[in-house]
């Protein structure tokens, strides 16, 4: 069976000494760097924010990063300014190979619109197409932008494992990793640990 690999946004915010550093985070690019020429297809995601983004405390006078407030009736958790288009914070650490990597996908480009799945764009069509119907997914940050990925390949009927040792996460309150790897199982997807 034909299988793709998401790399899921290993940046420079969101890894140590970044806007919105994930602990450890670096720690997966020697994994990937390792797991990449194993897979028929690499696709690595990039959130790739406008400066004013919905997300950014920033854009909300008095609000604080961490904070969560409602927007349209939805929760928002608002973030530090991070992963801003074009700049050095949004590339790809520098460690991490790129000659394995098929397909760029940037997301939360939308100024008003949180999207944190890698799916929010053409990328399932195109792998579906391409005859893909299993997926491997790890990356950063567990507990956000793989969580949403995860959960829209499921549904999306796409074959899921989670690399959690490929995954590193926020943890922004206790026990988010942990739900998040619960909800990514009931929702269908295999977790790997090693
Ligand atoms: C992410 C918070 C804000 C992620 C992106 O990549 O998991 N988290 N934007
Ligand atoms: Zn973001």
């Amino acid at each position: 069976m034909k299988r793709a690999l998401i790399v899921v946004d290993v940046q420079n915010d969101f890894c140590p000494g970044g806007a919105l550093a994930v602990p450890r985070g670096d720690e997966t690019v020697p994994i990937f760097n390792r797991l990449m020429p194993s897979y028929d297809f690499v696709v690595v995601t990039q959130d790739w924010h406008p400066p004013d983004h919905i997300s950014f405390a920033a854009s909300h006078p008095g609000r604080k990063p961490f904070e969560t407030i409602l927007i349209n009736g939805r929760p928002q958790t608002l973030w530090p300014v991070h992963c801003v288009r074009d700049t050095s914070g949004a590339g790809l650490h520098p460690a991490l190979r790129r000659d394995a990597i098929g397909r760029y996908e940037k997301k939360g480009i939308e100024p008003e619109t949180e999207s944190y799945s890698a799916f929010s764009g053409s990328l399932a069509a195109q792998l579906r197409s391409e005859g893909f119907r299993a997926l491997d997914i790890g990356g950063l940050a567990t507990d956000y932008c793989v969580r949403a990925t995860v959960l829209d390949a499921c549904a999306a009927g796409f074959t899921t494992r989670v690399l959690v040792y490929a995954c590193r996460g926020i943890e922004a309150a206790p026990g988010d990793i942990a739900r998040a790897l619960e909800e990514m199982r009931a929702g269908g997807a295999v977790l790997v640990h090693a």
